[in-house]
């Protein structure tokens, strides 16, 4: 008696088993014959090759989700070093042709499996056209090879009065916000083009400053507490620091203060590996409306004092337009001036 009650037991947990195997590696050819028997009747007993399928279904789509898998830890896309060149005759029409699977506004995911990375790309940005072309080009397939969920919003101050870094950065934080829930913040100037996709658009324990090794400095620091270029914050690390000062207006400080915001709020700034996180940046020149910014250092003295009221919590402007581009989500704001 008690060996018929065990062997009940064993042969039904080894169904159970069975089933549980069939669900997990046969979803969807599972999915397809619910689907059809339910549609249809027990006329549809078919079994399909996985490869051929394409109805979409209710059923087919719930236990999709479930036999869909996330992400491996490490991307099997990842090459390593870019060669990087500036092709004179390349034009934004050709980068759109050359990056078909993004969808409207810069957006893309996965689809082979489901990543576990939401990373918004926040580039301040007015009047740098063939930068910005050159970034979207190299970009998109690094951010795709890297298997991240991922949005790239350009923050354009409108009117030509000086330009505000820190405050547009403000800006395409609480837009960017208002479209996904983002869990990684890369602050992006629009001339710095990645060298290695090893370098990891996501974000750390800590602020991390991520182009740390620039052509233009010898692929080395600068100075020590550089926090200009590219940067990741989680939504808290950047509500943590109150975002970017709002006041400075013009070249230089704005980084500093925000690498010093970092420290005041009790939090250090991570680096990723020198041989990775490795840019190129497009020559220019000082913009016109981005002179030196005289005032600098005397904003970089107060800034222990003015931090705390000075930054997200007080950033003040009016979105013009907000339009969404193939490759790009744009932003156009009004941010004032330094008079008011
Ligand atoms: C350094 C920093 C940068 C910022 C700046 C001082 C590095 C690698 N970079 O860059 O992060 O702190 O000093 O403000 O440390 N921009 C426009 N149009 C303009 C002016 C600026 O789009 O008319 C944007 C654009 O994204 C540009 C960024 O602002 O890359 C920084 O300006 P920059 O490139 O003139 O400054 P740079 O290279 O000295
Ligand atoms: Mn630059």
């Amino acid at each position: 008696m008690t060996i018929t009650k065990g062997w009940c037991l064993l042969v039904f947990l080894f169904i159970q088993l069975v089933v549980m195997a069939l669900l997990y590696r046969e979803g969807k050819r599972l999915a397809y014959f619910f689907d059809n028997f339910f549609k249809n009747g027990s006329s549809s007993l078919v079994f399909p090759n996985p490869q051929n399928l394409s109805l979409p279904g209710d059923i087919y789509a719930n236990l999709r989700l479930i036999t869909r898998q996330h992400c491996p830890e490490v991307s099997p896309y990842i090459r390593g070093p870019i060669h990087i060149q500036f092709p004179e005759a390349l034009t934004l029409e050709e980068v759109v042709q050359k990056t078909p699977n993004v969808t409207k506004g810069g957006r893309y995911k996965p689809t082979d499996c489901e990543s576990t990375h939401n990373s918004a790309i926040i580039i301040p940005y007015r009047n740098r056209e063939q930068h910005l072309k050159y970034l979207l080009y190299y970009l998109h397939p690094f951010l795709q090879r890297q298997q991240l969920n991922y949005g790239i919003y350009i923050i354009t101050q409108s009117g030509d009065f000086t330009f505000n870094r820190g405050k547009l950065l403000n800006v395409g934080f609480k837009e960017a916000m208002k479209d996904e829930d983002w869990d990684c913040m890369l602050f992006h100037d629009v001339d710095l083009i990645p060298e290695d996709d090893r370098n990891l658009y996501t974000c750390d324990r800590f602020p991390k400053h991520v182009s740390i090794a620039i052509d233009k400095f010898g692929y080395k620091l600068p100075y020590k507490s550089i926090f200009g270029g590219v940067s990741a914050l989680t939504p808290e690390h950047y509500l943590k620091v109150n975002g970017f000062p709002n006041n400075y207006w013009g070249w230089g400080g704005e980084d500093d203060d925000f690498a010093a915001r970092v420290e005041l709020s009790g939090m250090m700034i991570t680096r990723p590996s020198f041989r990775h996180a490795r840019y190129k940046m497009i020559r220019h020149v000082r913009d016109k409306g981005n002179g030196i910014n005289p005032k600098r250092f005397n904003l970089l003295n107060k800034t222990e004092e003015t931090w705390k009221q000075n930054g997200i919590n007080s950033v003040q402007y009016n979105v013009i337009s907000k339009e969404l581009h193939p490759l790009y989500t744009n932003i156009t704001v009004d941010i004032g001036t330094d008079k008011a």
